[in-house]
């Protein structure tokens, strides 16, 4: 894993190299410009709203935020009317660099790991695709993070923000990689890392309900069982259960029932292909306390979503800089998020039989999913061991402003390019907005052209293309 060729540092040093450049340029500006920040709604782009934010107020500068969906031309005509000095994209505006040269002669600075098809002189693009990079190496917020510490090494405890963002970006795989393995150095001043298992929400749910909802790794008869879990539980006959008879918190389990919990499920998971492939990497803040959303990294990474696609993208700013007094609200904001999701999951599997192509499963559902929660809904479905490796989830929802997102996901990790794949469909239809990675990726289109989108998708023969 550490041979790395010659070629591989010196991108790596050329990337780190680009960003002190982009420094510079920005610190030889004037002091008392008025900044303007714009990021996307997402964890990553909230962490990295987050991060900006602090720099800037460390450096007494002078700035506001928004946060938004994605960059549109209605969006960039409005900002060019707006009264600011200088502008940062955060997240987005990779894939806009003409349009925004054309509109805006003030300084611009992108930070930002979207893929890009032009790149203007006149824009200050930090993106690591300028070199031999992949996005997988690097999120917003750690380009952000890097941004930050080269601004002023007293950023350096801002590292942890950056991981929050590449784990809501999935670039934790086990670990991280690339840049962000060095952004993980230093963030260990402020985090633990353990190895084990990889359930979800072991800080604040309970025990029975992490193992139903437990995708990844998926475990045979409990797995979207609310009985099966209960079942295996009182099967292990361990001290699962407080005096009430509910469910402890996995954090409130001792060790021997826990080894326990992870014998089970390894031994449930025998017919897999690799039954102990349970384990991971668990990174907790250290001076958090015990069983909040905010002690375990992961946790974190998902209130972060949860906020943007509730319209709450400054709750999530708050949290990341640590106020207090947003907590009792992010609670109330992760119970809506949570039935919102169950009722998005109940819907889906009812009616998954009419969703079924062959190797593509389309999920159309039109106003019976949130557009906010369509791509999380295709993420749970990709990832549930339901359908074949290769297969393709693509889901659709209607928006406010009639027009529908799509969302599309491979089941399993295969090299392929879905995002060219979807750009190709959407490009048939007319000129709208598609973006994303390879694996996950998205598309706005109005909503009379759902058909033509739904026949588009069914003739390419989408695993051959
Ligand atoms: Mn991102």
């Amino acid at each position: 894993m550490n041979g790395h060729t010659r070629e591989e540092k010196y991108t790596k040093l050329d990337f780190l190299n680009l960003v002190s450049d982009n420094v510079n340029k920005f610190i030889q500006l004037n002091k008392n410009n008025y900044i303007k920040i714009v990021s996307h709604i997402d964890c990553d782009g909230i962490s990295s709203t987050s991060i900006i934010a602090k720099a800037f107020e460390r450096e007494d500068f002078r700035f506001s935020i928004a946060n938004v969906k994605q960059i549109d031309i209605k969006l960039l005509d409005k900002l060019s009317k707006e009264n600011f000095d200088i502008l940062f994209l955060l997240d987005l505006g990779s894939d806009y660099m003409k349009e925004i040269e054309e509109r805006f002669s003030k300084p611009v600075f992108i930070l930002d790991h979207h893929k890009f098809n032009y790149k203007g002189d006149n824009v200050n693009l930090v993106n690591p695709h300028l070199f031999n990079l992949s996005y997988e190496e690097i999120s917003s917020s750690g380009i952000c993070y890097l941004f930050a510490k080269c601004l002023n090494d007293n950023n350096k405890d801002l590292a942890y923000l950056a991981l929050i963002g590449a784990i809501g970006d999935m670039q934790e795989k086990n670990g991280f990689s690339g840049i962000n393995s060095l952004i993980l150095e230093d963030a260990k001043e402020k985090i633990d890392i353990e190895k084990g298992p990889r359930f979800f929400g072991m800080q604040t749910k309970p025990i029975n309900k992490v193992l139903e909802y437990c995708t990844d790794p998926y475990i045979p008869n409990v797995t979207g069982s609310s009985d099966g879990a209960i079942r295996f539980l009182d099967d292990l006959e361990i001290d699962a259960r407080d005096e009430n008879g509910r469910f402890k918190r996995l954090i409130d389990l001792d060790k021997e029932d826990i080894q326990k919990i992870i014998a089970g499920v390894i031994v449930n998971r025998l017919d897999e292909e690799n039954p102990e492939d349970i384990f991971g990497n668990i990174y907790t803040i250290k001076d958090e306390e015990k069983g909040t959303s905010m002690k375990d990294l992961k946790e974190f990474s998902t209130l972060l979503n949860a906020v943007g696609r509730f319209d709450k993208t400054s709750l999530g700013i708050r949290l990341c800089l640590n106020d207090k007094e947003s907590r009792k609200e992010s609670a109330e904001i992760l119970n809506s998020y949570k039935s919102e999701l169950i009722n998005s999951l109940n819907w889906f599997n009812s009616n998954k039989n009419n969703f079924i192509f062959n190797n593509l499963i389309i999920i159309n559902a039109k106003d019976n999913v949130k557009d906010t929660m369509i791509g999380t809904l295709a993420s749970i479905v990709a990832k549930s061991n339901a359908y074949d490796k290769g297969t393709i989830i693509v889901g659709m929802a209607y928006t406010k402003d009639n027009d529908i997102k799509i969302s599309a996901r491979i089941c399993g990790y295969i090299n392929l390019d879905l995002r060219s794949m979807l750009k190709e469909i959407v490009s048939r239809i007319g000129d709208y907005p598609c973006g994303g990675h390879k694996a996950a990726c998205g598309a706005l289109i109005p909503k009379d052209k759902e058909e033509e989108f739904i026949k588009g998708l069914l003739d390419t023969n989408l695993l051959t293309a």
